[in-house]
């Protein structure tokens, strides 16, 4: 697993000055703090937990950028059902912030294949 150290520390200090919903943090290295279940998730973003998003669907309009936030000390992938054009899978990521934009009206399904039963939607409008 992570090492609680201190630029494990900093990376947390600056997730959480950071959150403006559209912020990239880290690389997959760089371990976050461990956010519990029912810890609030920025706007515009889909957190990763121990082994499930929350929330569970996130709603934008058109062009808006969606991040996907995981500070579980859990390795993730977000792997989109029918994906609109432009917008890739993600991960696995160990931690950080991937950031997708999504041009197409729609609700588009996606879960992570590492945990069954991590689902979640992103809609967009
Ligand atoms: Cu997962």
């Amino acid at each position: 697993m992570k090492k609680i150290g201190l630029v494990t520390m900093f990376a947390g200090f600056a997730a959480l000055v950071s959150c403006g919903g559209s912020s990239t943090i880290g690389g997959y290295n760089s371990g976050n703090p461990t956010d519990p279940v029912g810890s609030s998730c920025p706007t515009n973003t889909l957190c990763m937990r121990a082994s499930i998003f929350q929330p569970t669907s996130v709603t934008v309009a058109k062009g808006v950028t969606v991040s996907f936030q995981n500070n579980s000390n859990v390795d993730h992938n977000i792997v989109f059902d029918s994906p609109p054009a432009g917008v890739t899978d993600i991960g696995p990521i160990s931690s950080g912030t991937q950031t997708r934009v999504f041009n197409t009206a729609g609700t588009f399904a996606l879960h992570c294949t590492i945990h069954a039963g991590m689902n979640a939607n992103v809609v967009v409008q």
